[in-house]
């Protein structure tokens, strides 16, 4: 009766499986269309044959082995002497367990670890670097020590007649140790990190800084620099027009020669401000290279301030890539289009930059010039009367 419920259990797995891998079978297909997708029928269907084939294998050598290891336990109880030592097989499991483990947790550190990003590409890339290696190789030390002794213990002290297990209801000092040694390390961790944090949003002067505001929207993002006052003009989230994408006050004078950008070109060794907004949903800043990143909150302006070190030139000569581009994206999943939500970061020398920045587009676009009613013939300076939205509000 047990073998045939066995079988009826094992007839509705089956079926479970079979549905299973045609489902993800059929999804894995969706982008194959047309000619592909028919051409392809034979081979889908021989891949759900084969894994339903293997499910079975499976079911059915997993049942044999469990059989056989009842059968035998109960004809050696019969027979008086002693079953299975469930226990026994229980300790050998841990230690198996904690072997292959600890070749798994080995291998990826090797494999996956080597997957690290290249040098640090900022002057305060370093400390965060070194931040990093500590707070890994410390968790490393006390992953291999905890793991070991939990299936260490569970296989060198596991269930046996020949042994009485110690009860030990409470134990002060064990706790203080626990308790204590923990909280100092995570201590020591958390103030270094403190510390690492203000180094990094301190260490460069507000004064001389290159401001530069990143904007995130469902998706992209939107760079705008100063003009020749180095100052940008404030933004207001109610004045946002298709022509005024930013939302750009222009009562604010800093705002008239703010420019648009294409590419967040930086000048090397130069102290950056990045000043960061969203209008929709909460995006991130990232920029690996440099060790930045920082969320771009809807309605909360922050911003993150580095020196690049290295060019983009010399960073190709670094990789050995010719094409290599640094690239400021998007770290948060904000929705379907977030995987392309990138931008090209530039590293250039001094000159380049001036010679790049004079070439940039004034962000008041003779579309929106219309649009506030500014008439063209009057110098920046008396228009601010005639900015009807800033007039408004
Ligand atoms: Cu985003």
């Amino acid at each position: 009766m047990g073998f045939k419920h066995l079988i009826n259990s094992k007839k509705t797995l089956s079926l479970f499986a079979a549905f299973v891998l045609f489902g993800t079978n059929l999804m894995a297909q969706t982008p194959a269309q047309g000619d592909a997708a028919t051409v392809d029928k034979g081979a889908m269907w021989t891949g759900i044959a084969y894994y339903v084939l293997l499910f079975l294998v499976a079911s059915v050598c997993v049942a044999i082995v469990g059989k056989i290891l009842r059968v035998y336990d109960l004809t050696q109880k019969m027979q008086g002497k002693k079953g299975i030592n469930w226990n026994g097989v229980m300790g050998i499991c841990c230690a198996i367990f904690i072997v292959a483990g600890m070749y798994g947790s080995y291998w990826s550190l090797t494999v996956q670890g080597a997957m690290k990003l290249p040098e640090p590409a900022s002057a305060h890339g370093g400390s965060i670097d070194d931040m990093f290696t500590t707070t890994t190789i410390l968790t490393l030390i006390v992953f291999v020590i905890t793991q070991i002794c939990l299936f260490g213990f569970a296989f060198v002290y596991r269930g046996s007649d020949k042994r009485k297990a110690h009860f030990l209801p409470h134990n002060n000092t064990i706790e203080k140790v626990w308790t204590i040694i923990p909280a100092i390390v995570l201590t020591i961790l958390v103030v270094f990190g403190f510390f690492t944090w203000q180094r990094v949003m301190t260490s460069t002067e507000v004064k001389g800084d290159i401001n530069i505001d990143v904007t995130g929207h469902q998706f992209a993002w939107e760079i705008r620099y100063p003009g020749t006052d180095g100052k940008l003009g404030s933004t207001n989230f109610r004045l946002y027009t298709a022509a005024n994408k930013l939302g750009v006050d222009f009562k604010d004078r800093n705002s008239f020669d703010d420019l648009s950008a294409d590419t967040l070109v930086l000048p090397v060794n130069k102290s950056i401000r990045i000043n960061i907004h969203a209008q929709d949903v909460i995006h991130s800043v990232y920029m690996p290279h440099f060790r930045v990143q920082l969320n771009a909150v809807p309605g909360l302006p922050t911003f993150f301030k580095f020196v690049p070190t290295i060019t983009t030139a010399k960073m190709k000569m670094i990789t050995g890539n010719a094409n290599f581009e640094y690239l400021l994206y998007c770290n948060k999943i904000c929705g379907s289009g977030h995987w392309n939500m990138q931008k090209v970061v530039r590293v250039v020398s001094q000159a380049e930059y001036q010679d790049w920045i004079a070439k940039q587009k004034p962000y008041l676009s003779d579309q929106l010039r219309k649009e506030l009613h500014f008439a063209d013939s009057k110098p920046a300076n008396q228009v601010s009367a005639s900015n009807r939205l800033a007039v408004n509000n």
